[in-house]
């Protein structure tokens, strides 16, 4: 292929795609038997970092080196039916994943158009602007706002001089470094090597000059970018196979789940929302919280006690973002699971964000894509200490509650309103028992869930959550 640009944008194999090396790093070759715990292995060794891809010298698994403070340069585009505020507030956003990964911005571009162009995703001329610029900063990396197609990134790296890498591949670095259980590995690195596997180049050393693995032998008239493509698909199978495994632990708990009497309270939001803190400040759950772009990725659930009584289980989970990648919401769809399946989600928005209605929408987005639309949503605004636009968002948005999970600032109303929630959403029955039927009071404990039981001079006065059937059997014993 001639040095400049191509004109394909099909999202096929480019012949000059990126090397292998980079997946021999971040997958242990060696032992695919079992998911290896250190699976995500970042290389401490320093390198000359010029191309996260391999092509300029990039001999790393992360797409941004660690070994030192990359200067980036990031570039956004104003697409039609967007104005310029759009495209800088999504450029904030991605100098704080860019300062998550552990980079610095060093400049920013930016450029109006209809549409991207298939080669180079920005305008040509943009192009030459930008590898001044990054001459003159000494950049090492170029960071696109939008995903890129396996053409244009391999295109750009070459006509910058210098990696240039897209939004997603910095959210998956950075999920890559805050994996830290056994799934957790094994989902980012399914989506990394999804990520990868289109955007393989056939030139360099390759995974099947590696001494060992399997499948790495060259057939006849097969090409060295066959046998790594073929090599990679077989990483992923297995990954995916290591992940249905894993699922099947999950679908006990998922059962054991379904027959506990407790409804399920899954918190969601925007990465950085406040979710964790929130877990921790409703129960002793101890989560990560850091001031950090998805610190957590795996779910934590506790049993909580709510004023009415009822116990319920709250689940913390990873958070989402705008452009969140199709491959890790695929790879995490598991983990999500729990939100799908929740009886009531509390959706966390960090009321002192710049554009909380816009972290409203992201998030929508992505519970629509883990079929999780459907779950009914109660609206938190948190961090009501930092900002006094809690009071006005409330009052947009009807039925919500404002709160800070740090100082617990209507932490009760809170609670108050997910009961409220749940009850609305089942039957709760006053049950007036006589003593002498211990078989009543026994099938009301078996059957459902007895909120409160007090005992006065009548017999047993229980209120409890039961389903219709039940309540219609006992409906002599209904009271209220
Ligand atoms: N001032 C203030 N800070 C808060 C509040 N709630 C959370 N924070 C801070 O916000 C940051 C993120 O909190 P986390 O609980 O980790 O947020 P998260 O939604 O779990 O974030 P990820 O797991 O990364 O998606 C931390 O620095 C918290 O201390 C709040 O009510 N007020
Ligand atoms: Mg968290």
């Amino acid at each position: 292929m001639a040095d400049g640009p191509t004109n394909h944008d099909d999202g096929k194999f480019d012949a000059e795609g990126f090397e292998l090396d980079d997946v021999t790093d971040i997958y242990d070759m060696g032992d695919l038997d079992d998911i290896d715990a250190d699976l995500v292995v970042v290389p401490d060794e320093p390198s000359d970092h010029r191309g996260a891809f391999g092509e300029y010298g990039g001999e790393t698994s992360a797409f941004i080196e660690r070994s030192f403070r990359e200067k980036i340069i990031l570039v956004g585009v104003t697409w039609p039916g967007q104005d310029d505020d759009d495209t800088e507030a999504s450029l904030d956003e991605l100098a704080l994943l860019i300062d998550t990964a552990g980079a610095d911005e060093v400049a920013r571009v930016a450029q109006r158009r209809s549409g991207a162009d298939p080669a180079t995703y920005i305008g040509k001329g943009k192009v030459e602007e930008i590898r001044v610029l990054a001459e003159s900063v000494d950049a090492d990396t170029v960071v696109f706002d939008d995903e890129l197609t396996p053409a244009q990134q391999n295109n750009l790296e070459k006509l910058l001089g210098r990696s240039a890498i897209d939004r997603t591949a910095v959210i998956l670095d950075i999920f890559a470094q805050n994996a830290h259980t056994v799934e957790g590995k094994a989902q980012v690195q399914l989506a990394l090597l999804k990520y990868r596997l289109p955007r393989l180049r056939g030139k360099g050393k390759s995974l099947s000059q590696q001494a060992g693995g399997i499948g790495a032998r060259r057939g006849p008239g097969e090409t060295q970018l066959e046998v790594d493509r073929r090599r990679v698909s077989r990483l992923i199978h297995k990954l995916e196979a290591d992940l249905r495994q894993i699922g099947h632990h999950r679908d006990s708990q998922r059962k054991a789940r379904r027959r506990s009497p407790f409804q399920q309270v899954a918190i969601v939001g925007y990465t950085n929302a406040g979710k964790s803190t929130l877990l921790n400040r409703l129960t002793d759950a101890g989560v990560l919280v850091e001031n950090r772009l998805f610190a957590t990725l795996d779910a934590t659930t506790r049993r909580l006690q709510l004023p009415g009584g009822e116990t319920v289980l709250v689940t913390d989970t990873v958070g989402f973002v705008k452009k969140l990648p199709h491959q890790l919401v695929e790879a995490f769809k598991s983990t999500l699971e729990v939100v799908a399946e929740a009886d009531l989600l509390v959706h966390i928005v960090d009321a002192s964000a710049p554009d909380t209605e816009a972290h409203l929408n992201a998030v929508r987005v992505v519970l629509g894509e883990i079929d999780a639309a459907e779950v009914p949503e109660l609206i938190v605004f948190n961090k009501s200490d930092l900002t006094t636009e809690s009071a006005r968002l409330v009052a947009q948005h009807p039925g919500s509650v404002a709160i800070s999970a740090v100082t617990g600032d209507g932490i009760p109303e809170l609670l108050a309103a997910i009961g409220d929630r749940l009850r609305a959403l089942t039957n709760v029955v006053e049950l007036m028992v006589p003593f002498d039927r211990g078989d009543v009071i026994a099938a009301v404990h078996r059957e459902g869930e007895v909120l409160v039981e007090t005992t006065d001079e009548a017999g047993m006065r229980m209120r409890a959550r039961l389903d219709d059937a039940a309540s219609a059997r006992l409906a002599e014993f209904v009271v209220g």
